[in-house]
């Protein structure tokens, strides 16, 4: 019987796979902290039982092997005895009452995650407020203040400050996405029509992903999130460079890319604050050379992966709303060299 005891090992081994930027397992958030130590409870609780129904699965099979078939009536009546029958009134009784008291545990244990979830505020007034629209496939974020001056956006990465509230506005423009950061918190859906928000509130510094939890369409897989926790002089540097324009390349290739950029459609699309681009329907692109990847986490952000993307956006990311535009090398480069200087 003891090897019984190594039934769970497979799933332990399982879950000490989980790890790293994007996990189920993961604490670096107040409310993935919350939820993890619910499911913990739950795993224990209903580990219990399952040791133990296998138990008296293996006892009674071990029992039976000693009855043959032909035995006595007697022998029948020995086992009807009077102690037999207490013994498993009393089994009983007391399997019931480990029944009710472990779903009552968990009853419990889940009323009070619940409510401490609820409780948003715990680390005092949100200080940090995003609105992050879903897009097939990609997210758009629009940091807000108190003086709207300082207003700025960004797409697909997202930095918030260590052991703060950050409040999340979550709309969307087309169909139902939603936000899911497994290390920090657990999902809210993105509805068209109606804001919901979600409250982060990070514990640890790191870079974390995020992945639309709520199937969009034909790159729904490829729609993932960056969210960098910065300690909060880290966080206030990202801030002020957030907030600056765009300067004008010095660099004549850089130079000539910009002209391209702000001549061949792109900046129909995209906008780069400090330029005459304006586009409101892609990705913003202001600071785009300090986002770590490209295209919602599609690429890592390389000079190389900046080609392959502007040079077919189709074959990357099939189906994604950036047309191929029909750059010849020279220009290629040229807009790739501009788009290195957005740091
Ligand atoms: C018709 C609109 C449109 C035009 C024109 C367009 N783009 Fe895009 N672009 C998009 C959309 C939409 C995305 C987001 C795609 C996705 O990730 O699903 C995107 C993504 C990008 C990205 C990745 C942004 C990020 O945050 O990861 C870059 C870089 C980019 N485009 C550069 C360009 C350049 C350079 C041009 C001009 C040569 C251009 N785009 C023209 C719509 C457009
Ligand atoms: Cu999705």
């Amino acid at each position: 019987m003891r090897w019984a005891a190594l039934l769970p090992l497979p799933l332990f081994a399982a879950l000490a796979g989980c790890g790293g930027i994007q996990t189920v397992g993961g604490r670096e958030g107040r409310d993935a902290a919350l939820i993890n130590d619910l499911f913990t409870v739950f795993c224990i609780v209903t580990g219990l039982f399952f040791v133990a129904i296998m138990a008296f699965l293996f006892a009674s099979y071990w029992r039976r092997r000693g009855f043959r078939g032909d035995r006595m009536p007697e022998e029948d009546e020995a086992l009807a005895s009077p102690t037999h029958d207490r013994r498993l009134k009393l089994g009983l009784f007391l399997w019931v009452g480990a029944v009710t008291g472990g779903l009552m545990a968990l009853a419990i244990a889940s009323f009070f995650t619940d409510r401490s979830l609820a409780q948003p505020n715990q680390a005092g007034r949100p200080v940090v407020s995003i609105e992050l629209v879903g897009n097939q496939w990609w997210w758009d974020a629009k940091y807000h203040f108190h003086d709207p001056s300082k207003d700025f956006r960004t797409a697909n990465e997202l930095h918030i400050p260590l052991g703060a509230a950050t409040m999340i506005y979550l709309k969307s423009t087309d169909v139902i996405h939603s936000f899911w950061v497994p290390n920090l918190a657990g999902k809210q859906d993105l509805i068209p029509g109606h804001v919901n928000d979600i409250v982060l509130v990070p514990t640890k510094a790191g870079h974390y992903r995020g992945q639309c939890a709520e199937y969009c369409g034909l790159q729904h897989a490829h729609m993932a999130l960056d969210i960098v926790v910065d300690t909060p002089a880290d966080y206030a540097r990202w801030l002020a460079r957030q907030q600056q324009p765009a300067q004008m390349p010095a660099d004549p290739q850089a130079r000539a890319g910009f002209d391209y950029f702000m001549n061949k459609q792109c900046s129909a699309c995209h906008s780069v604050a400090g330029t005459p681009a304006n586009g409101q329907v892609a990705p913003n692109l202001t600071h785009i050379a300090s986002r770590a990847t490209l295209a919602a986490g599609t690429l890592p952000n390389t000079n190389g992966s900046l080609h392959a993307w502007i040079a077919d956006p189709q074959g990357v990311k099939p189906g994604n709303n950036m047309p191929y535009i029909g750059l010849n090398a020279d220009e290629l480069h040229a807009v790739v060299a501009y788009l290195e200087t957005l740091k």
